[in-house]
């Protein structure tokens, strides 16, 4: 098998890359690990900058989007129950979309199969072979046989866990990480949402979470310490700490329901350093994670492949080398101000084990000085919706 660009990964980063080369007639052939079920079935990020939204529109997979997405245009901030309204549209004005990650990444299948771009699913045993050569390819059993990719170009779309990071030599990468000491416990619900839009709620028991995917359907969090069992977590008891955290008023319009899907997942800010090794270019989680405080990890995923199509294509329409030889740096510009925006707003919303009384009474003139300050309020916004691609 021979293509241009050899995708690992078929989630959005490795999706949505295949889509915009795609349609700048770059071909590429996309190896997913897992069933596609799996993929679409996967529940995690649930809100969209509008350049991730440009982005769907610009390769034209936006039907559901605009039929179901729900436009946001603020969020509120809960301190101890006290509601702050974050006024994304009137400081900033744009807007954040909500739609989940599971019908971006169905919407981006169901387009590429009508578009004949090769996903190969439930491709196991990826490996990467001479990316620092002019001829890398990749090599991975599918459907019981042993196959062989050859290309000119790797894209490791393949996340935290994947193979591309790790085929990288140790001494030619760095990794930045800091590992948070708790994580997010989040409930799915077919129940109607407490509010029509986002509440992050700082408490003193610990940060909470209230979002959605739809007007019927709910989506929750609660942080927990970072061993906490699953088991330990009955639905009543987190929908009363959601109660507690978010306040009585807001508490009030709970409507509590069974658990579609219930999942602790760990919060660690992570970043590596270059994101090209030779051929072989990292792309979304394989390249970093953020803490999902900030809504970032899926729009960084977007940035960053964006740019790295937009070099691709320069390079097989015009031969330069400039675009991949600046994409390293590009996306991780903005990858590192969205890395410090989600890290500084997981410490003003979250309770560390470690902090004592004046730790708290620290976060609660932060508190107090966004609800008074404008600016500092636009900087929270501008940041929310997504920094520009060119800031
Ligand atoms: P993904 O991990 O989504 O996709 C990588 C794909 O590569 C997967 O389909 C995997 O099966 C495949 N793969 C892995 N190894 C492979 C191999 N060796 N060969 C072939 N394929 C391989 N972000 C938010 O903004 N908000 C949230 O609330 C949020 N919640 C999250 C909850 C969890 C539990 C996790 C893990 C992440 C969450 N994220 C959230 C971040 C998440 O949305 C990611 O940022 C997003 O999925 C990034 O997309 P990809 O880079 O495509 O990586
Ligand atoms: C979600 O709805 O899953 C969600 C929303 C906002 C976040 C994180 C997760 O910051």
């Amino acid at each position: 098998m021979r293509t241009k660009v050899a995708i690992i990964g078929g989630g959005p980063a490795g999706l949505l890359l295949a889509h915009m080369l795609t349609k700048q007639g770059v071909d590429c052939v996309v190896l997913e690990a897992r069933s596609r079920d799996y993929v679409e079935a996967r529940i995690r990020a649930g809100v969209l900058e509008q350049t991730t939204v440009d982005l769907l529109h610009e390769i034209g997979v936006d039907r559901r989007l605009d039929a179901e997405g729900i436009v946001h245009d603020g969020f509120a901030l809960s301190i101890d129950g006290v509601p702050l309204r974050i006024d994304l549209k009137g400081l900033t004005g744009k807007t954040v979309t909500v739609y989940g990650q599971t019908e971006v990444t169905r919407d981006l299948n169901e387009a590429a199969e009508e578009r004949g771009i090769p996903i190969l699913f439930e491709a196991t045993d990826v490996a990467l072979h001479e990316v620092t050569s002019d001829r890398p390819s990749v090599t991975f059993v599918h459907k019981g046989q042993a196959q062989r990719l050859e290309c000119d170009f790797i894209a490791g779309c393949d996340g935290f866990h994947g193979a591309s990071r790790r085929a990288i030599p140790a001494d030619r990468i760095t990794a930045f990480e800091k590992v948070y000491p708790f994580g997010w416990l989040g409930i799915l619900a077919d129940v109607p949402p407490c509010d029509h839009e986002l509440i992050y709620a700082s408490h003193q028991r610990g940060f909470a979470l209230a979002s959605m995917r739809s007007e019927t359907r709910s989506r929750y969090y609660v942080q927990v310490p970072a061993d906490e069992k699953l088991e330990d977590w009955p639905d009543d008891r987190l929908w009363d700490e959601l109660g507690l955290r978010l306040g009585a008023e807001t508490a009030a319009r709970i409507t509590r329901g069974p658990a579609l899907e219930k999942s602790i997942a760990p919060l660690r800010s992570f970043v590596a350093e270059p994101l090209r090794w030779g051929r072989l270019f990292l792309a979304g989680d394989a390249a970093h994670i953020v803490p999902p405080t900030g809504a970032k990890g899926l729009n960084l995923a977007a940035s960053d492949v964006a740019f790295l199509a937009e070099a691709l294509v320069d390079h097989y329409r015009g031969g330069t080398t400039t675009g991949i030889d600046e994409y390293s740096a590009r996306a991780l510009s903005r990858v590192w101000k969205a890395v410090r925006f989600s890290w500084w707003f997981t410490g003003l919303t979250h309770r560390f084990p470690t902090a004592n009384a004046i730790d708290r009474k620290i976060q609660l003139a932060e508190l107090a000085y966004i609800r008074g300050s404008t600016i500092a309020q636009t900087s929270i916004a501008e940041n929310y919706v997504g920094l520009p691609f060119k800031a």
